[in-house]
């Protein structure tokens, strides 16, 4: 188990099951992140209804991710994993101007999810190191998280290649989750 995510195991003791949805749009640095918390083996299942999900847990934790834009076919069977979700992971490519849009539609759209309105939300600003990568107040204003109620958010820059700025946001994450309990 990975420095990064022993920190963030640490807060929780209980045996409840702890599901962390982490999405964002295709290449936004996803799977790059979830083999940097290197928690242990990367499960990829591809259900036949159409979409990649990949899983990592450790012991009562677990990380389920994929990407999310366009299809709208397979949208409601995105229901299927929100059970026992606690936190949401929103990666950003902080450097894709052109999709910093489809990327607000989505959140809005998860934001409105009914099983989801408990789940604190942390948004990584990532790929910061690119020289065209926009600032996170930028970022936090064009995906309007201001308009958020009701639930706890931050964001917070990361570089996923590098790994900068993930022990911070998990340290959040970890923080409300617990508090919330
Ligand atoms: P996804 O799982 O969200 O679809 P990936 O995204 O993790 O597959 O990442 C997509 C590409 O972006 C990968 O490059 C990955 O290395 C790169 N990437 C992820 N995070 C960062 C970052 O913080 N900075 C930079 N510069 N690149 C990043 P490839 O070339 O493998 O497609
Ligand atoms: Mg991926």
């Amino acid at each position: 188990m990975g420095l990064l995510f022993s920190r963030f195991y640490s807060f929780f003791n209980s045996n409840e099951n702890v599901r962390v949805l982490m999405v964002g749009l295709d290449a936004a640095g996803k799977t790059t992140i979830l083999y940097k918390l290197k928690i242990g083996e990367v499960v990829t299942t591809i259900p036949t209804i159409g979409f990649n999900v990949e899983t990592v847990s450790y012991r009562n934790i677990s990380f389920t991710v994929w990407d999310i834009g366009g299809q709208t076919t397979i949208r409601p069977l995105w229901r299927y994993y929100y059970a026992n979700t606690r936190a949401i992971i929103f990666v950003v490519d902080s450097n894709d101007v052109q999709r910093v849009q489809e990327a607000r539609e989505e959140l809005e759209h998860l934001m409105t999810e009914d099983e989801l309105r408990d789940a604190v939300l942390l948004v990584l600003a990532n790929k910061s190191d690119l020289p065209y990568a926009m600032k996170p107040s930028d970022l936090a204003d064009r995906l309007r998280l201001s308009e958020i109620r009701n639930r706890e958010w931050y964001i917070q820059t990361t570089c996923a290649t590098t790994g900068e700025g993930l022990y911070e946001g998990l340290d959040w994450l970890a923080r409300e989750m617990t508090k919330k309990k």
